[in-house]
């Protein structure tokens, strides 16, 4: 989230789309009724489904799964044509004015660069602003030049008419109007609007462009950067915030610093490309620190072992020659390329799509290991459960070990939550029978391991026997301990650069913030995003005092939050050039002549008077926020709809003689999996995915409170298409995709309705994830035996909120 939880509260208008925080974010979604008790907030809800988060809205309306670029490029259309931008923030906050090149071009649904055979755009060249002689980029603050941003984004949005809406996405124009009308309302300053989303934007081929587009609309009204506003993502599991900070994901090193690719062996030109250098006159560009971020996480890493002589440990990396990512690290186990696996606290077999695919995978694996509480359907994917799990044990080489973890509840570490906020929790029981901890089992691994490349050396042994494990017990490294070491502390005696005789932070010290890291090997960091958080003067995570001052819903002293424990990410925004807040009502941060102040941390040098120029976005080298991507996506700078890969249509009704943009052009697809895409001839309706409020996952099936609050699988069919199935609520349906088929209980609801989509009527059908074939609940079949295999071409995220399958009465 750029804002936070209880800061939903401040919202006038509230637009969620992509999700069902009612049902999948309950607690959250208490601030959405506190903004509609007191201040009158209007909610909208877009989704296919009438939710429960529906039933509390003030405007409900429908849309066709994985259509949402064509509605918000609607909505984007909508405010450029009828000027309901807020002027002074676009005009100065963001690329608007900002010349492109000449040669950047966009025809029938492809831009420039593009190499049909390669399924991508490896020429991103033309994809760039206009320098001027003195390096900057050229900017027209007139906003005539026919090249700037503005007027590209114009022509751009200009196809996405409310007639185009409607065509797309099946929303009648009438209600997508209402829609544009209740947004543009917070062009003004005074008002807010605040977007809340999740898998219902992620879960498509297109999912990271989704999102794009919804930053666009709030950066056309003002609405990022200030109270009640912002861009939401609500995110999944408790802690998976705190899974992409700490750079679990492949590509990833931690505070979103990468990895380097194969192509970068050279330390000093992969720094190159990410300490970013202004593009405007002075900018902050906070990225130059990236240097200083980095060798301290190598000091964390490899202590005394990361030297100059070996870049830091910059040697020690592994470089990527692609990205292992679920769908990636299946793929290569289902042709015999990966000997082993971990599962820790995951259930692929159930979570990722294919499960014909991912059962043949794992059954070509060495070994599998196992870390979690229960038995899951990974854990037991080799024995026959009939017709859900329909495999033969004596066929299937895999060596499975399931190690029992403790969870959460079982002991003392911290969480990171959709706001950014880091929690400190407390032990709450003792686990139970052989349970360890997952610390415990990582640090068994690892001292043994260590062993044995001690004793037997091995191709490259220097990063793994050279790693820093500097734990009171090796085999058991503590949560405090690590805390600690991902805040970070001093190396040597730090000097205060305002009088280098004196000393600031002493050798041995935690360190208080991240401007204190150094590129010189005098610190150490495990994640610069979270510096701050367990100081000298202790856990900052494990505070409790929920004082808000001016009521606007700023605890700076509960818990602690990243970065700086600033709660508003780029509140600068909040206030116009000369530094007063836009809407004193909701004021976060205010310039007071000398410094910046207020109720939260201002996200600016907190010095840097307002008339010195200085933008606001401070993370990019810009200063302020695009609109224009550049390079950083890689299906284009501005967002495009596309279908989804398994399309109703079977075209782009954007460019619906132009098959290459058909679907996402530069999205990642196995050959495999191509073939194993469904026509809609064969399977005419779509499907769509999603969650229950009475169950989490594949884990609460395991408990039987929640087995008997929602029993048993089952699919929603609305009423009209149950009449052409033949099918009544509580009987039985066969629900088929091109690659397997469900058998599940109908029920019938007036939540779902079909919508005429170009001429045609579309019928839709939900699917709720849960059941399996373990646990207490009624087995079922798993649902992704129906979803393809497909992911968002930026981040990978399966497309499994729209694909397509036939219904037939079981
Ligand atoms: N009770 C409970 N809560 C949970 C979870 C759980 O399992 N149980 N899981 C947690 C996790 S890990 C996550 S990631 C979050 C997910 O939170 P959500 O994303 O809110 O959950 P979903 O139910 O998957 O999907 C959200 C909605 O997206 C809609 N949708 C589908 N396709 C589209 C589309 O193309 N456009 C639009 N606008 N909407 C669409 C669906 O109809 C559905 O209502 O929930 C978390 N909270
Ligand atoms: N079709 C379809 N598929 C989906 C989705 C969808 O919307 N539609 N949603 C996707 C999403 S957003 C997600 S997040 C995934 C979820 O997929 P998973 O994360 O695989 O699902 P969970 O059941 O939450 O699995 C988590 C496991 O962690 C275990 N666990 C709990 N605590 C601990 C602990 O402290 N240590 C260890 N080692 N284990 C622990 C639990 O027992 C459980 O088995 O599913 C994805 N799959
Ligand atoms: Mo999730």
């Amino acid at each position: 989230m750029t804002n936070h939880w209880v800061d939903i509260k401040n919202a006038d208008v509230i637009l969620v789309m992509g999700g069902n925080a009612a049902e999948a974010h309950p607690c959250g979604f208490k601030w959405v009724t506190e903004a509609k008790a007191n201040r009158k907030a209007r909610l909208i809800v877009v989704d296919p489904r009438f939710t429960r988060t529906a039933s509390v809205a003030d405007l409900y309306v429908p849309i066709r799964t994985g259509t949402d670029i064509a509605f918000l490029g609607g909505v984007v259309h909508y405010l450029l044509t009828n000027d309901k931008i807020q002027r002074e923030y676009v005009l100065n906050y963001t690329d608007l004015a900002f010349i492109v090149r000449d040669d950047f071009a966009f025809d029938d649904g492809i831009y420039s660069g593009y190499d049909a055979s390669k399924h991508a755009y490896p020429d991103k060249s033309s994809w760039d602003y206009v320098r001027g002689d003195d390096g900057f980029v050229k900017v027209d603050m007139t906003l005539q030049d026919p090249h700037c941003v503005y007027n590209l984004m114009n022509t751009h949005f200009a196809r996405y008419t409310p007639e185009m809406v409607e065509k797309i996405c099946g929303t009648p124009k009438d209600k997508f109007l209402k829609v544009c009308e209740m947004l543009a309302s917070t062009a003004a300053p005074d008002r807010a609007a605040t977007i809340l989303y999740a898998l219902g934007w992620t879960h498509h081929s297109v999912g990271a462009q989704m999102i794009r587009t919804g930053a666009m609309v709030q950066l056309l009204l003002g609405n990022i950067g200030i109270a009640g506003g912002g861009m939401n993502a609500l995110r999944g599991h408790s802690n998976i915030q705190g899974l992409t900070d700490l750079g679990l994901l492949s590509n990833l090193l931690t505070g979103y610093m990468t990895l380097p690719l194969q192509a970068e062996q050279d330390f000093e030109a992969y720094l190159k490309k990410r300490v970013l250098l202004p593009l405007r006159p002075n900018q902050l560009s906070y990225w130059k620190n990236y240097r200083a971020f980095f060798v301290s996480l190598m000091k964390a890493w490899w202590g005394d072992a990361a030297t100059a002589e070996n870049n830091w440990g910059y040697d020690y990396l592994p470089k990527l020659d692609k990205s292992y990512d679920l769908m990636q690290g299946l793929e290569l186990m289902y042709h015999g390329k990966m000997n082993g696996y971990l599962a820790q606290g995951f259930n692929p077999l159930a979570a990722a799509p294919n499960k014909a695919k991912n059962l043949a995978a794992l059954a070509k694996l060495k070994w599998l290991v196992v870390m979690d509480p229960l038995a899951t359907e990974t854990s037991e994917f080799w024995k026959n459960h009939g017709e859900f799990n329909d495999v033969d044990p004596s066929k299937i080489q895999t060596e499975v070990f399931r190690l029992p973890t403790t969870c959460f509840a079982e002991e003392n570490g911290s969480l990171v939550s959709s706001s950014r906020v880091l929690q400190w929790h407390w032990q709450g029981g003792t686990p139970p029978g052989e349970a360890r901890s997952d610390l415990a089992i990582m640090g068994g691994l690892f001292v043994r391991m260590r062993k044995l490349y001690q004793q037997h050396g091995g191709k490259y042994p220097d990063p793994i026997v050279n790693l820093s494990w500097p734990y009171s017990n090796p085999e058991n490294p503590t949560p405090e301990e690590l805390a600690k070491e991902y805040n970070g502390r001093a190396l040597a005696d730090l000097a205060d650069p305002k009088d280098p005789t004196k000393v600031l932070v002493k050798k041995g010290e935690q360190l208080s913030g991240f401007a204190l890291l150094k590129d010189d090997g005098t610190t150490s960091c495990g994640c610069w995003l979270f510096c701050g958080a367990w100081t000298q003067a202790g856990n900052q995570m494990a505070r409790r005092d929920n004082a808000d001052p001016t009521g606007i819903g700023q605890t700076l002293n509960w818990a602690w939050a990243w970065p700086a424990n600033r709660r508003v990410q780029y509140n600068r925004a909040s206030c116009d050039m000369k530094g007063k807040p836009f809407d004193p009502a909701r004021k976060l941060i205010a310039w007071n002549g000398s410094a910046w102040s207020g109720p939260d941390i201002a996200d600016f040098k907190a010095d840097e008077p307002p008339e010195n120029g200085m933008g606001p976005f401070i993370m990019l080298p810009e200063g302020v926020a695009r609109f224009f991507a550049r390079d950083a996506m890689v299906e284009g700078p501005f967002p495009e709809h596309y279908e989804p890969f398994e399309t109703p249509l079977g075209y782009n009704p954007l460019s619906p003689n132009n098959p290459l943009a058909t679907n996402n052009p530069a999205a990642r697809v196995f050959p495999g999996d191509r073939a194993a895409f469904g026509k809609a001839a064969e399977f005419p309706i779509v499907a769509t995915t999603y969650r229950l409020t009475e169950h989490f996952h594949y884990w609460t099936k395991h408990v039987r409170l929640n087995a008997i609050l929602q029993p048993e699988q089952f699919v929603e069919i609305g009423e009209d298409l149950a009449k052409e199935v033949g099918v009544a609520s509580g009987e039985r349906v066969k629900v088929s995709s091109n690659r397997g088929h469900i058998v599940a209980v109908a029920v019938v609801t007036k939540r779902i309705k079909p919508l005429m989509v170009d001429g045609k009527k579309i019928q839709t059908v939900g699917i709720p994830l849960h059941w399996g074939f373990m646990g207490l609940a009624k087995p079922g079949y798993l649902t992704n035996t129906l979803t393809p295999v497909v992911g968002d071409a930026n981040a990978q995220t399966p497309e499994f909120k729209s694909f397509l399958v036939k219904v037939e009465k079981a």
